[in-house]
């Protein structure tokens, strides 16, 4: 039998709307939590993604702008959007869109950003709330919604064997730290691989929980998963092909149908874990804006 479908855009929307109805509560309080989303050049990926952030703000009763800076912006005239943005008490949630031009120092921009509107989850001081388990962490919307695809499909992951592929600060990382922590949706067993890990299927195949998060595309065959793994494909890479409209499609790390066949559920892509990244950065927000309530 072929591997139960994680259905990224239905539990994202299910996510959305507890950040709506949560967003509803607070606004007869006066207060309506707002996303700035910062975007540096025209790289047209980025452009779709900040495109559906706004558009999911909106939808859910937020506020949500877009600042489009030119890829000639220094990092001194980005540096001061950002104080600007962390003086403004209508922004909860500031987010610098990554990959930011080359002459950018993309971790000065993330340390300038007030850990408390760091609803990416990429200062250091979330990152770090994050390994301790602290839960006033903004976690990285990525890995958060991961975790979230996990337990809202009723997966069971205390005890299991989690294998990551892929150290990137802003999911490899993060992802080991939120597996590994005590409680709902976590106790795994977490082995994290990198492009210096030996006999990458070895430790592939012992996973009960397999984390697709390098940017290779299919790079993950039917071989490397073990009957029954849970598959969950992290990756979007525009892969060449003539017959598609735009002239690419969009695959992910995993080469689906074949690993479909072998797992016990996968996720696709698109339609897994991008809709997530984008629901969890709303409930980052939420939350961002009710926690000056009580500060
Ligand atoms: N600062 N930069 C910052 N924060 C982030 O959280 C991101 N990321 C990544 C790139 N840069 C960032 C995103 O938002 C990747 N990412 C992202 C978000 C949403 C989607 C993909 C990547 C998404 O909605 N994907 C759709 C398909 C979209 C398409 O057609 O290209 C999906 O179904 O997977």
């Amino acid at each position: 039998m072929p591997a139960e479908l994680i259905d990224g855009v239905a539990i994202a929307a299910r996510v959305r709307a507890r950040v709506a109805a949560e967003a509803a509560v607070l606004a007869p309080r006066g207060l309506v939590p707002g996303l700035t989303v910062v975007l540096v050049g025209d790289d047209p990926a980025s452009a779709v993604y900040v495109a559906s952030k706004e558009k999911a703000c909106h939808e859910a009763g937020m506020r949500g702008e877009t600042i489009r800076l030119p890829a000639t912006t220094t990092e001194a005239e980005l540096l001061a959007v950002i104080d600007r943005l962390n003086a403004d008490p209508a922004v909860h949630g500031i987010l610098v869109q990554m990959p930011v031009p080359r002459h950018i120092d993309a971790q000065a921009v993330i340390r300038r950003i007030d850990p408390a509107k760091d609803v990416d989850g990429f200062h250091p001081v979330n990152a770090g709330k994050v390994l301790i388990g602290d839960p006033d962490a903004f976690a990285p919307c990525t890995p958060a919604g991961v975790q979230v695809l996990l337990t809202e499909s009723g997966i069971e992951t205390a005890g299991k064997e989690a294998v990551i592929l892929g150290r990137s600060t802003i999911v490899g990382k993060p992802m080991a730290a939120l597996l590994m922590q005590a409680g709902r949706g976590a106790d795994c067993t977490v082995t994290v691989c990198h492009s210096r890990t030996r006999d990458l299927a070895s430790h592939t195949r012992r996973a009960d929980i397999l984390i697709a998060a390098i940017g290779k595309p299919e790079m993950v065959t039917a071989e490397m998963v073990k009957p029954g793994a849970v598959v969950i494909d992290v990756g979007i890479n525009r892969v060449e092909d003539p017959t598609a409209k735009q002239g690419y499609r969009i695959v992910g790390d995993v080469r689906f149908e074949e690993v479909r066949a072998v797992a016990s559920h996968i996720t696709p892509v698109p339609g897994g874990v991008g809709p997530m990244t984008i629901a969890m950065l709303l409930a980052n927000t939420v939350r961002a804006a009710r926690l000056t309530l009580v500060r």
